[in-house]
């Protein structure tokens, strides 16, 4: 972080200066995952910047996932995501998935509740006349980084307290008696936004997996309409294929 170089004149914004720079320094690994950089005022002493210009090339580089800050201790460049073979036959839940990968999981919850459902909900689930839907909708994570954005939705007489669910989906609905047992899922690419890249720690617009699980009881009944955002970067989805008949 030197003060030299950084042209006021012809090379564009000075945040976007040091921006590239830092990302460089990322790029090249000379800044590797987990570092931490210096405090603001340090950097601004460095470079010779403003605290504004250079908050904004830091604020910048956290918003496309390369940097992350933790409240009270500092900016550190984002852990390396570590690519996750996911078998596409096994009707598996997130909690179980990491479980066996001996990784940790952790929820952040964006929204839960009861709402009047959406025509695609009343369809997928077969809601009857009046009934609500349950909301979940979570950043699902492990071991510190984000992964997926899960919104899923079950019918209101099923799930009538989304708010109390807190860790796995799959294991309330076991305790009701409600496991899934078969489930149909469709995947396709899709590009995320600036929101949902926000939320999963990546550059607006870089490759998504939008993933919709629709699961069913034994009785053929829908118990789960799940609609979700897997990182393109870190899920390889594999299936083993047998001879055509
Ligand atoms: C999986 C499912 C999701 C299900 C969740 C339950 C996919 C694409 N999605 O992530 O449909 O709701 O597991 O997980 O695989 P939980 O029991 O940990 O809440």
């Amino acid at each position: 972080f030197s003060p030299d170089g950084f042209d006021g004149a012809g090379a564009g914004p000075l945040y976007l200066q040091l921006h590239r720079r830092i990302a460089e320094a990322i790029a090249s690994s000379r800044l590797a995952p987990g570092d931490s950089l210096p405090p603001e005022r340090d950097m601004a002493q460095m470079t010779g910047l403003s605290r504004v210009t250079v908050r904004k090339a830091v604020q910048a580089l956290v918003a496309s996932g390369q940097l992350v800050q933790r409240r009270g201790s500092g900016t550190y460049v984002a852990p390396k995501v570590e690519r996750l073979e996911q078998a596409l036959s096994l009707l598996t839940s997130f909690t179980e998935d990491m479980a066996r990968r001996g990784k940790s999981v952790e929820s952040v919850w964006i929204a839960r509740g009861l709402h009047a459902p959406a025509p695609e909900e009343v369809m997928a689930l077969g809601l009857g006349a009046g009934e609500r839907v349950a909301r979940l909708e979570r950043v699902r994570r492990s071991d510190g980084v984000p992964l997926a954005i899960e919104r899923a939705a079950l019918s209101g007489t099923v799930l009538p307290h989304p708010d109390q669910v807190e860790g796995s989906l799959y294991k309330v609905l076991e305790e009701k008696g409600l496991r899934p047992v078969r489930a149909v899922q469709r995947i396709s690419a899709a590009n995320l936004g600036p929101r949902d890249a926000g939320l999963l720690g990546v550059a607006p617009g870089v490759a998504g997996l939008k993933i919709e699980r629709v699961s069913y009881l034994p009785s053929g009944r829908v118990i789960e309409f799940t609609r979700s955002l897997y990182r393109g970067d870190a899920y390889d989805f594999a299936v083993e294929l047998t001879l055509a008949p």
